[in-house]
């Protein structure tokens, strides 16, 4: 790591002028960085950084190098660009074939990779990493349910590869809308989740749904794409690959780093990018590290799961949470489906949380529909809620099918 943090360094130094007046301002040279902990001294790289430097100012290598070209949607102003030389692809291509190994994965598989191809980095990074093993992969993208079960059905597909919120989707319409139980119809043994953060809770209800084992994926575009790292079966954090990805944890607010397991911001610095390498880059990820051996045997370093992003946090009577927190709550009610909707008013100065939540389609129906025939589900929910995030919500039920629903990221 530290052969790989000087080179990477120097290399970021000479080739990216950004990176060189960050060193200025902070008087030091590539020279003051000679160890791991030396790390400290380097200046951070936001997300803006990357907005102003748009389209080419991050790049560390010849365009004629470039292979590839990601652009991040930009919600806020302009996108960010992550460009891949050959060395970057197959660095991408061999961490995402240790994330199928870590679920399983071995050649003679079939991986249905539901992710979205295109200028998102899920389907071609699960795509690149399946060839890499071996595995045969059916590049079908999100969306189109129908056809994915019964591709899945008819090719033997026995990889899942798509964002945990598709794969209840899939689950539930399987369930409800064709009248399947794909636990027993489909090979699929393991699925291969990220993108987006989701709760034990979920998990156990997507295992339940789809009869497999469910792996938490992690990963970002800045950094490489989905890749960064991957739990193992003990299912007790995700192995960084740290390796090519050097991760630290701050305090969002001071920048000083945390001890081990304790929560902030994840960042991390790409040890062998050469297109758009980053120094340093902060995530807006809010995790922790665990250091100990993990008793799978790898001795990567382990990430906890990540709540969600510091800009998704919300904050209610000064209680701040994630929405993923809200999900672990509800999900503990028997009759909640995994559909709800969080939102926030702040008529004068108490803020009021909303919660529109659908029931499960057997209780909707079994009351005809009659949702003032729901009223103890309501009041559970709240409870959980309160109880666990520390907030009243008031809880709206709607009719089941009538919130909208997401097949991509
Ligand atoms: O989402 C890369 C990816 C694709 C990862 C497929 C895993 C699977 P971006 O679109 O740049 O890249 O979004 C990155 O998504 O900073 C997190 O906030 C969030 N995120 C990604 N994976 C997880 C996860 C891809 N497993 C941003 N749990 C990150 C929670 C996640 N949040």
């Amino acid at each position: 790591q530290e052969e790989r943090l000087r080179k990477i360094v120097k290399y970021c130094y000479e080739k990216v002028p950004i990176y060189k007046r960050k060193f200025k301002r902070a008087g030091i040279t590539p020279d003051d960085i000679r160890t791991l902990d030396d790390l400290e001294k380097i200046p951070f790289t936001e997300k803006e950084d990357l907005r102003k430097a748009y389209p080419y100012g991050m790049l560390a290598a010849d365009l004629s190098d470039v292979l590839e070209l990601h652009a991040s949607s930009g919600t806020t102003g302009h996108p960010t660009t992550c460009a891949y030389t050959k060395s970057d692809l197959n660095v991408w291509a061999k961490v995402m074939a240790r994330i199928y190994a870590s679920a399983g994965t071995r050649k003679g598989d079939i991986v249905q990779n539901a992710y979205g191809y295109g200028l998102f980095t899920g389907g071609l990074g699960f795509h690149y990493g399946a060839l890499e093993i071996g595995a045969t992969v059916l590049p079908i993208a999100a969306g189109e349910t129908e056809r994915q079960l019964s591709l899945a059905k008819e090719y033997g597909t026995t990889i899942l590869a798509c964002t945990p919120s598709y794969a209840a989707y899939l689950g539930r319409y399987a369930r409800e809308k064709m009248g399947i139980n794909l636990a027993k119809k489909l090979k699929w043994k393991s699925g291969l989740f990220g993108a987006e953060a989701w709760s034990e809770e979920l998990r156990e209800r997507i295992e339940e749904l789809l009869g497999l084992e469910a792996f938490d994926i992690y990963g970002l575009s800045e950094v490489i794409g989905p890749g960064v790292s991957v739990e193992c079966s003990e299912h007790d954090g995700l192995h960084i690959h740290e390796d090519y990805f050097l991760p630290e944890i701050i305090d969002p607010k001071t920048g000083e780093r945390v001890k081990e397991r304790e929560t902030g911001e994840l960042v991390l610095t790409t040890l062998t990018r050469e297109a758009t390498p980053v120094l340093r880059f902060r995530t807006g990820d809010t995790t922790l590290l665990k250091m100990d051996e993990c008793s799978c045997g790898r001795t990567l370093l382990r990430m906890g799961r990540v709540f969600g992003r510091a800009d998704d946090m919300l904050k209610v009577r000064g209680v701040k949470f994630w929405p993923k927190t809200v999900e672990h709550a509800l999900l503990r009610v028997n009759g909640a489906s995994e559909n709800y909707e969080i939102s926030i008013q702040r008529p004068e100065e108490l803020d009021i949380m909303n919660l529109r939540l659908e029931p499960s389609k057997e209780l909707f129906e079994s009351v005809g529909g009659d949702l003032s025939k729901l009223q103890t589900l309501a009041k559970e929910v709240e409870e959980q809620v309160k109880s666990i995030v520390g907030v009243k919500a008031n809880i709206e039920l709607v009719p089941y099918g009538t919130l909208p629903r997401f097949m991509g990221k």
